[in-house]
């Protein structure tokens, strides 16, 4: 027996699954960290990257690992056009944006960014208040309610990763 129809027999799914070609290498995200007690915007690509899953109801598809998380972890519903003022992330915390838009500005800065929920709706927040005197500003400028999940991290706390650049992620290095 040929060693591919070996694997083809002993792992049919894997075989069967076959790799999504449309999809980058690993998730690039847009983060709201702090430096010299101001909060920045960044992208970061997460480290490690993409791997085939081989958990039940999965094999064989794209996965990344986010790493422990911890906490409380809670489903958010922002009413439309809610304004959610300056504030600091109360926990270092992904926040992923299920549906609506969110609207993230500096205090003394031109840099925002505009975050659709969907699948590009995860961002990390980890502007506490013991880093970033000011915090941020976010407004809710949508027609309809904005939906997130709050999960904050786990004791190993932020996710390994690489610094694409200052600024938000955009275009190509999101999802498509
Ligand atoms: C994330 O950015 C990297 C580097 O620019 C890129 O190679 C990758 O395709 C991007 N990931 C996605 C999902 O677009
Ligand atoms: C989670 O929520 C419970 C109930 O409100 C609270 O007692 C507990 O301290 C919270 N845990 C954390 C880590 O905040
Ligand atoms: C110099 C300056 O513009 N400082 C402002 C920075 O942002 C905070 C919060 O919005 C303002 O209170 C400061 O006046």
């Amino acid at each position: 027996m040929r060693l591919q129809t070996l694997i083809q027999f002993i792992l049919p799914s894997t075989i069967l699954a076959s790799p999504d070609t449309s999809l980058g290498s690993t998730l690039n995200v847009t983060v709201l960290g702090a430096r010299h007690s101001r909060s920045t915007l960044e992208c970061w690509a997460l480290q490690s990257g993409f791997e085939t899953s081989d958990k039940p109801g999965q094999v064989g598809s794209a996965a990344l690992d986010l790493g422990t998380i911890g906490g409380n972890a809670s489903f958010t519903v922002l009413p439309a056009g809610f304004d959610g003022g300056r504030h600091n992330a109360p926990a270092l915390q992904w926040v992923v944006f299920l549906s609506g838009l969110a609207h993230i500005t500096l205090p003394n800065s031109t840099t925002e960014a505009w975050i659709e929920g969907g699948k590009n709706g995860a961002i990390l927040a980890l502007d506490t208040a013991d880093v970033s005197a000011l915090g941020h500003f976010t407004t809710y400028p949508s027609q309809d309610r904005t939906i997130s999940v709050v999960i904050p991290l786990g004791e190993k706390g932020v996710p390994g990763h690489r610094v694409l650049h200052g600024g938000p992620c955009r275009g190509e290095e999101l999802l498509v």
